[in-house]
């Protein structure tokens, strides 16, 4: 009211009026101008290049032959091709229905998660040295992660194995970590690069951050031994590096979801503090849920608090939380004796239909006398068989066959039923008729790769082979 009486008091004369501004400013420019101002914005958007995982999958929606075969995405699927419900997980939906959906039910999930991982009696819960968060499964530990490393430890770069998960080098390149490799595989042997590896960590300047794969490495199906990862913990206490375990798979190693814990206990044992990311998605089957826990060991309580609080408030800026409902069936799984029992026999059952079809795609091949050695496909462990094949002979599986995969040759055995490996396998032997017993030889950097600021990009394999050309310190600039 009295906001009317003063503008009616100081009413201008009409000479000096207030333009009509509306006005004047459309008759400022043309439309041809906004038109144009408005196709400004994102003019120079480029369109990203393909995920080279998930761009695998959008090609084989794509494809209509009803042959087609998906070996590209590592997510479980059952003998008939489908993505599987777990048992203990909808008994444990029925359970939590209803359920008082409140923050609280983080603590569970994370003491469950955690106890998972590091042990049941490892009592590291009780000296409360270990700060953990839900995370936005496994991707989203590691994301979360790579931002803790950056803000608190600005001048350290990443160590990741050569070859590792592709994604890892995006998730630290966004967070603006400066990425190193360690060598892992060795293409001729198909084996793990023992020697190279401890070269290279003893190699490192002291205090490095490495990332591990605990169990199932992802793309080779190739871990240390439990002696050689005392022989790594042991390097890894000499020079004072810190180890960050991203375990995606575990129980998918071993059948046994206790014995992948192998690596983390071996570096707890020798008193290492360690990070970890742990993800449900493909051992509870949980994909769409994307539940996954981000725990850190710190030295003491104090400094577990504080590592706690950074990590909510690097979250809370980026999403919030991660929604409950997933947490809340982990949770209720781990906790409940008779879910966390069938559980474990459920992971023993996916486990055990994945190495069946390695033994019966194997002896496929074998009887159809393929000329090339083929004892990698039984040799190699967890959900990928890291087959050797070339982009050449990817490029053909997928256009002759539509047979999908990743264009370094990896191939998720999750992918391959009963219904399926006899089509499979045929395809195999044709695209690789004209290569020797040994010649299947992924290209891997001699040397490890100093350090990158870009991603490794891939969508052809045209950039693929690019990517793995001659020179192994060379900068990867894929735009
Ligand atoms: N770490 C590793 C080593 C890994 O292979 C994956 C997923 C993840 C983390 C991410 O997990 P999630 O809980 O889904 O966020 N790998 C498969 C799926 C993907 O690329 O998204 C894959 O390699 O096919």
């Amino acid at each position: 009211m009295s906001a009317h009486l003063n503008l009616s008091c100081k009413s201008p004369t009409p000479e000096l009026k207030p333009p009509k501004i509306t006005i004047m400013w459309r008759n400022l420019g043309t439309k041809r101008s906004i038109s144009k101002s408005r196709h400004g914005w994102w003019r120079n958007v480029p369109i990203a290049p393909k995920d080279p995982i998930l761009g695998v999958t959008e090609a084989f929606i794509a494809d209509t032959n009803p042959n087609k075969i998906n070996l590209g995405v590592g997510s479980y699927r059952d003998d008939e091709g489908k993505p599987v419900v777990l048992q203990c997980v909808g008994k444990a939906a029925a359970l939590i229905d209803g359920e008082f959906q409140s923050g609280e039910s983080d603590l569970s999930f994370v003491t469950e998660s955690v106890k998972l991982a590091y042990g049941e009696n490892s009592g590291l819960m009780q000296e409360r040295r270990v700060a953990g968060v839900p995370a936005l499964s496994g991707t989203g530990a590691c994301r979360l992660f790579a931002e803790f490393q950056r803000r608190f430890q600005p001048e350290s770069s990443i160590y990741l194995p050569m070859p590792t998960w592709s994604n890892h080098h995006m998730i630290w390149r966004d967070a603006l970590v400066p990425q190193r490799t360690y060598r892992y595989y060795d293409s001729e042997s198909k084996r793990l690069h023992f020697a190279a590896l401890m070269n290279d960590v003893k190699n490192a300047p002291e205090r490095s951050l490495f990332l591990l794969h605990p169990c199932a490495h992802n793309p080779t199906g190739i871990d240390p031994s439990e002696e050689q990862w005392r022989e790594i913990s042991h390097l890894f206490q000499v020079k004072k590096h810190f180890p960050f375990f991203d375990m995606a798979y575990q129980g998918f190693a071993t059948g046994d979801l206790q014995k992948d814990t192998k690596a983390l206990r071996v570096f707890l044992n020798d008193g290492h503090l360690i990070g970890c990311a742990q993800s449900f998605t493909k051992n509870m089957g949980l994909s769409g849920q994307r539940v996954g826990c981000l725990s850190i060991l710190c030295a003491d309580e104090r400094q577990a608090i504080a590592v706690k609080s950074q990590l909510h408030q690097i979250a809370r800026a980026m999403y919030g939380k991660p929604p409950v409902h997933g947490a809340l069936l982990v949770s209720k799984i781990l906790s409940d004796p008779d879910l966390k029992a069938l559980w474990v026999h459920e992971v023993k059952g996916m486990v055990d239909r994945i190495s069946g079809m390695r033994t019966t795609l194997h002896g496929k091949l074998e009887k159809l006398g393929s000329s090339v050695d083929w004892k990698h496909i039984v040799k190699q462990i967890g959900m990928f068989c890291y087959s050797g094949l070339k982009p050449e002979h990817v490029d053909r599986l997928a256009r002759e066959f539509h047979i999908y995969m990743t264009y370094d040759g990896r191939l998720s055995m999750a992918g391959v039923t009963n219904a399926n490996v006899d089509y499979l396998a045929n395809a195999l032997h044709e695209v690789t008729k004209s290569e020797g017993a040994s010649s299947l030889v992924v290209s891997l950097p001699k040397a490890p790769i100093a350090e990158q600021t870009l991603p490794i990009l891939a969508d052809s394999s045209a950039q693929w082979e690019e990517f793995f050309d001659g020179d192994s310190r060379q900068d990867f600039i894929v735009d």
